[in-house]
C-alpha cells in the first residue's frame, strides 16, 4: 500500500517539526471518555505536538469510524490514540483499517472497573496490533508520552523535551518529603 504524496509530505514535516495539520489523532468512543482522554491531550499540549481530538464511536457511528481510519494516513496522522470503555472495540477496529500505529487506552468502566476495556483492547488477534496502555489516567498519559517518543525518533527537539521531562520527574521523587 503506497501512501499518498500528502502523507509523504507530512512525514517530512513531522521529521522537521514544522507547523501544519495534526500529527496525533486522539479519538474516544464517547464524551464520557474525555475525563480520561483529556490527560493524553494535556501531555501533547505540554510537548507542543499538533493534535486533534474527536469522539468517534465504533458502535454508534461505525461509518465515521471507518472513514476516520481510512483517511488517517492521507491526512498525515503519524499516531492515533484511541480510548474506549466497556466493549472497547474502537482501537482494534481503527487499527484494522489503517497502517498508522494505534495506541489503545482502556477507559475505566463503571460495571467492571475497566477490566472489560483492558481485555477488549489488549486481546487483538496476531497481525493487527494495538499498543495497549494501562487502564485510566496513567494509560492516557503514557499513550501520549509514547506518541511523543515515536515522533522523537526523527525530532531531536522532542527527544530533548522527553529527556527534560524524565529529569524533572526524577527530581520531584528525590525531593519528595513525607508527612
Ligand atoms: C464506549 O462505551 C465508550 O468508549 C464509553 O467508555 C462507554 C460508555 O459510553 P457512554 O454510554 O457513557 O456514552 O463506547
Amino acid at each position: 500500500m503506497r501512501p499518498p504524496a500528502r502523507a509523504e509530505g507530512t512525514r517530512a514535516r513531522a521529521a522537521s517539526g514544522e507547523g501544519g495539520g495534526p500529527l496525533v489523532g486522539v479519538i474516544m468512543g464517547s464524551t464520557s471518555d474525555w475525563e480520561t482522554m483529556g490527560h493524553a491531550v494535556e501531555v501533547l499540549e505540554r510537548f507542543g505536538v499538533p493534535h486533534e481530538k474527536r469522539v468517534v464511536s465504533a458502535h454508534r457511528t461505525p461509518e465515521e469510524m471507518a472513514r476516520y481510519a481510512a483517511e488517517a494516513e492521507g491526512r498525515g496522522l503519524v499516531v492515533i490514540i484511541a480510548g474506549a470503555g466497556g466493549a472497547a472495540h474502537l482501537p482494534g477496529m481503527v487499527a484494522a483499517q489503517t497502517l498508522v500505529p494505534v495506541l489503545g487506552v482502556p477507559v475505566e468502566s463503571r460495571a467492571l472497573k475497566g477490566m472489560d476495556s483492558l481485555l477488549s483492547i489488549a486481546q487483538m488477534p496476531g497481525g493487527v496490533p494495538v499498543g495497549t496502555l494501562a487502564i485510566g489516567k496513567a494509560g492516557a498519559t503514557n499513550a501520549a508520552l509514547l506518541a511523543v517518543a515515536i515522533l522523537a525518533t526523527t525530532r531531536p527537539d522532542l527527544r530533548e523535551g522527553l529527556r527534560r521531562f524524565r529529569e524533572e520527574q526524577a527530581r520531584r521523587v528525590r525531593e519528595a518529603t513525607l508527612g
